[in-house]
């Protein structure tokens, strides 16, 4: 008898601590998910891109290609001026033209003479990349290269000779600038260039022609970290547009296979496909100014500090990331103009976001994985992204709660998903409670990396965001609540 209550006793024991030991394992993961480079890349959400070349100095925005290595002649470059302009509106990432469609590289190349070494600018001794470079570690910014595929200067381009010419750029450029987090490869090509001198148009198979995933192997191979853009991923899709606008939703996934740099089909890159193959996040590359380049007559047409707030929620609040493009002017230097306004656009985004309201709330929710602390509620008002509340298996209609002590108001509500298990929401409302019953603040599908909602004022003491629609149990890492005054 004794022996058998023993048994029985043990047997419970060893139930209980089963039951603890296989604790709920987390949500598996739904669809494809983010390789490491790439959620690393997505934390960024807003980078810089400086255009800078003889454009700047001859007034176009394509040089032909038979610009003097002479034209570039920058008065009075600085680059700790330049990066400190992009570190100062919050950029994580500055990335340099080092060769645009025309051809001059702003590196000492030792593969072509149409480079800063033969031009008379600091007797041919200057090197940009390298400066740049610098000042981006030296400030504590991500550095990215832009290496136009297309080449208007080049007397070989067109043939297999000129992918190897622009294999060895690339080789030069990941091996002797420090690491490189972010590549773009451009999918413009326009045809007509000087080419060596020829004057012609050249047309070139965009499928077969550069020969991508070659070069794709060689970038892993020199930097497995960084980030590879074009319109086709494969780590970084184009939004589609250059008004740095995402689609809404904007999912992070994508049919890859369809796309190929430079054959894009605008609307999809835009929203991207759901469900989708492959995980490819959206950019939004824009420009400050009406070109890419710097160009004397647009000093009146910068955009304002409110364009550029409105364009980060469009993007960064769309789950994209935000690409400004901040030209360098004739000195070399990022313009006046420029610089007060992405000065004030800072400093108006840093106030919305400095007082997150949700840390004062108590979070509930109608269901917690398991009932474990790891999944709970409380997880996502702590200001990390990679602690997560989750629901049990199958409970895809569920909500939060945020209950606070005295009402609060707000009109800016930022969600974000545990981006590692997935895009997994397909619709979100967020709510408050007004007159006895909850209004809508704000709707959606999409959430990824970063959702950001913006409305009229709403004084509550309780908010609910609720998940109308998953693929499959959702997983929160973050809610936070904001005010903005009106300016
Ligand atoms: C385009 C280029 O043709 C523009 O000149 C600019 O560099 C922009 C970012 O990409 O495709
Ligand atoms: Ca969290």
């Amino acid at each position: 008898m004794t022996c058998k209550i023993v048994l029985l006793l043990s047997g419970l024991v060893l139930a209980a601590s089963a039951r603890n030991s296989a604790a709920v394992p987390p949500p598996a993961p739904y669809g494809p998910v983010p390789s490491p480079r790439q959620l690393q890349w997505q934390e960024m959400e807003f980078v810089g891109f400086a255009h800078f070349t003889v454009d700047t100095f001859t007034g176009k925005e394509w040089g032909y290609g038979d610009e003097s290595e002479n034209v570039f002649k920058p008065t009075a470059f600085d680059a700790s001026q330049i990066v400190g302009a992009a570190r100062q509106a919050g950029m994580k990432e500055l990335i340099l033209t080092c060769k645009h469609h025309d051809g001059f590289c702003l590196w000492p190349s030792r593969f072509t003479d149409h480079s800063v070494k033969h031009s008379s600018w600091r007797d041919g001794k200057g090197d940009v990349v390298k400066e740049i470079s610098q000042a981006c570690r030296k400030q504590g910014l991500r550095f990215g290269i832009y290496l136009s595929p297309w080449d208007r200067n080049s007397a070989v381009y067109g043939t297999p000779a000129y992918v190897a010419y622009y294999r060895n750029q690339l080789t030069e450029l990941l091996t002797g600038y420090g690491p490189i987090s972010e590549i773009w490869l451009d999918g413009a090509n326009g045809g007509d260039g000087y080419y060596g001198g020829t004057r012609e148009t050249r047309s070139i198979d965009r499928h077969t022609y550069y020969d991508w995933p070659t070069t794709i192997e060689l970038i892993r191979q020199r930097q497995p970290m960084a980030c590879i853009f074009s319109d086709a991923g494969p780590d970084i899709r184009w939004v589609g547009n250059e008004d740095g606008i995402a689609g809404d939703p904007c999912w992070d996934t994508l049919n890859r296979r369809d796309f190929y740099p430079g054959d894009a089909d605008g609307g999809r890159l835009n929203r991207g496909d759901r469900p989708g193959t492959d995980w490819v996040p959206a950019e939004c590359d824009v420009s400050i100014r009406p070109g890419w380049f710097y160009h004397p007559n647009e000093d009146g047409r910068v955009k304002t500090p409110a364009q550029l707030l409105d364009l980060y929620f469009k993007s960064v609040g769309r789950g994209a990331t935000l690409l400004l493009n901040i030209p360098p002017d004739q000195r070399g230097q990022i313009h006046d103009p420029d610089i007060a306004s992405l000065q004030e656009f800072a400093r108006r985004r840093d106030a919305i976001f400095a007082v997150d309201l949700a840390r004062q709330a108590r979070v509930s929710a109608s269901n917690v994985r398991g009932h474990e602390r790891r999944y709970s509620a409380e997880n996502v008002i702590d200001g990390k992204r990679d602690t997560y509340w989750a629901t049990d298996d199958g409970v895809i209609d569920a909500s939060l709660v945020l209950e606070f002590p005295q009402p609060v108001t707000f009109n800016v509500a930022r969600i974000r998903e545990y981006l590692p298990l997935g895009q997994r929401v397909e619709g979100f409302a967020v709510e408050g409670w007004q007159e006895g019953q909850w209004k809508e603040f704000a709707s959606g599908a999409s959430i990824g990396n970063c959702r950001l909602a913006r409305g009229a004022d709403v004084t509550t003491s309780r908010v609910r965001v609720r998940i109308s629609q998953a693929a499959v149990s959702p997983a929160l890492s973050e809610i936070g609540l904001f005010y903005e005054r009106k300016e």
